[in-house]
């Protein structure tokens, strides 16, 4: 089977870019390892910047976010001298967050996207892209029924995440990999409990960091700093909700609305870019291009961002023969990639005292040192409106 575009996966990149190509008159399909289920219910980010909320709505795309999302504009820190809050709606460039979990944005997605005759294949797993430095580039796949298949394009689009096909099939030696362990590991939990504040909630304690983000009025995202190489079943509930309610300082703030665990899920804060975007004819995207420690909610942007600009990208080449935009597609999303980065990194130090895994207690919180910056860190934070400013401005920018 063939098409102009092959595009691996249905995430919010895969999906953005089927619509916008579709949508261009361009023929398409989207290749999907899972079911339509599991794509629509996968629980993942739920931040959307404004740039992200602006490009949804240029295509008509934003619907479902703006009856059901909600706008969002402060960030509580809890820190041993007390609690601040950041208005950083009202500070910067005065941008929001729109809360919707990222499962309805790929629902919407995949319903406009089936609504207006996209082609997508579920259970259908790439497994290898051959010929990217070629004229006549293919993926090979693994079809529902279990058979190889083979999926002739023009161009590919690698939108499957890190541990995709598109990744795999880059030769060694035609990009480089830059890799970046940030040394810490979260516990990622999602509660069957309303939010307990009107905020994000960051906590920064001796005993690690706890986060706490809203996602539906029934559903909220907790975070635990966590010993790295510990199962994530090894606490029971309760363990994990006290802990919760001593990081976050619920004797001094109040307590934390308790409820059934959903999903726990362990990572380690690690990130990495790979350079260039592009290999022949081969284009990454999304997770596949950048990984991003989810300390700053930037993944998921950056995501739709990057679809955006590979889909006039790849317009321009396909109905106008104009290949400039393909040309600078790397570059140009690369760097915001290194923007976001940077913030995540940043980010990432402001929540935890360390960055060295070889320097940590027993709790996996930092030494004296890296405590002292770090509480220096929040202090300015606290009390200097330009870096108010700064942080506002990067918080919501992508
Ligand atoms: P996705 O969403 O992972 O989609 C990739 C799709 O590709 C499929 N796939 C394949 N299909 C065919 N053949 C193969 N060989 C395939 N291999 C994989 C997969 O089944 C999947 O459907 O990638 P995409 O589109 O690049 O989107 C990236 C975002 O999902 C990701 O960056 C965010 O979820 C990151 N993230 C957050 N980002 C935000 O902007 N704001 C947040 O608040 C936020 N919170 C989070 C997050 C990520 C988290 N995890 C995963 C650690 C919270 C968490 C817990």
């Amino acid at each position: 089977e063939s098409a102009d575009v092959v595009v691996l996966g249905a995430g919010p990149a895969g999906l953005v870019l089927g619509v916008l190509l579709h949508t261009a008159g361009i023929d398409c399909v989207v290749l999907e390892r899972a079911s339509r289920t599991h794509v629509q219910t996968r629980a993942r980010a739920g931040f959307l910047a404004p740039n992200t909320v602006r490009i949804l709505e240029r295509h008509g795309l934003a619907d479902g976010l703006h009856s059901s999302g909600r706008r969002h504009g402060t960030c509580e820190f809890r820190t041993e001298d007390g609690r601040f809050r950041l208005d950083y709606g009202a500070l910067g460039n005065g941008g929001h967050h729109h809360v919707y979990p990222q499962q309805n944005l790929v629902t919407d997605l995949l319903t406009h996207y089936l609504a207006i005759g996209g082609r997508i294949r579920f259970h259908t797993e790439a497994v290898v892209v051959r010929d990217a430095d070629g004229t006549q580039p293919y993926v090979t796949t693994r079809e529902p029924d279990g058979r190889p298949a083979r999926w002739t394009a023009r161009y590919v689009a690698g939108c499957d995440g890190r541990h995709g096909a598109a990744r795999r099939s880059l030769p060694p030696g035609a990009v480089r990999h830059h890799q970046h362990d940030h040394g810490v590991t979260w516990l990622g939990l999602l509660a069957e409990a309303p939010p307990s504040l009107d905020a994000v909630g960051y906590a920064i304690h001796a005993r690690g960091f706890a986060g706490h983000m809203a996602r539906t009025q029934d559903v909220t995202r907790y975070y635990l700093q966590w010993q790295r190489g510990t199962p994530a079943d090894s606490w029971s509930e309760q363990r994990i909700w006290d802990e919760l309610d001593a990081r976050m300082r619920a004797e001094d703030h109040g307590p934390l609305r308790r409820g059934g665990l959903l999903e726990r899920a362990v990572f380690d804060l690690t990130c990495d870019v790979v350079e260039p975007l592009r290999h022949g004819s081969l284009f990454l995207a999304g997770d596949a291009a950048s990984l991003l420690a989810p300390a700053a909610a930037k993944g998921a942007n950056l995501a739709v961002l990057e679809a955006e600009i590979l889909a006039e990208a790849l317009t321009g080449a396909l109905v106008r023969g104009d290949t400039t935009g393909l040309d600078t597609y790397s570059d140009r999303c690369l760097a915001h990639i290194w923007r976001a980065q940077e913030f995540t990194g940043w980010m990432t130090r402001l929540l935890h005292a360390t960055s060295d895994t070889s320097d940590r207690d027993d709790h996996g919180a930092g030494s004296f040192f890296l405590a002292a910056l770090q509480r220096s860190r929040l202090n300015s934070l606290r009390t200097s409106r330009i870096h108010q400013d700064w942080f506002a401005e990067n918080y919501v920018g992508v």
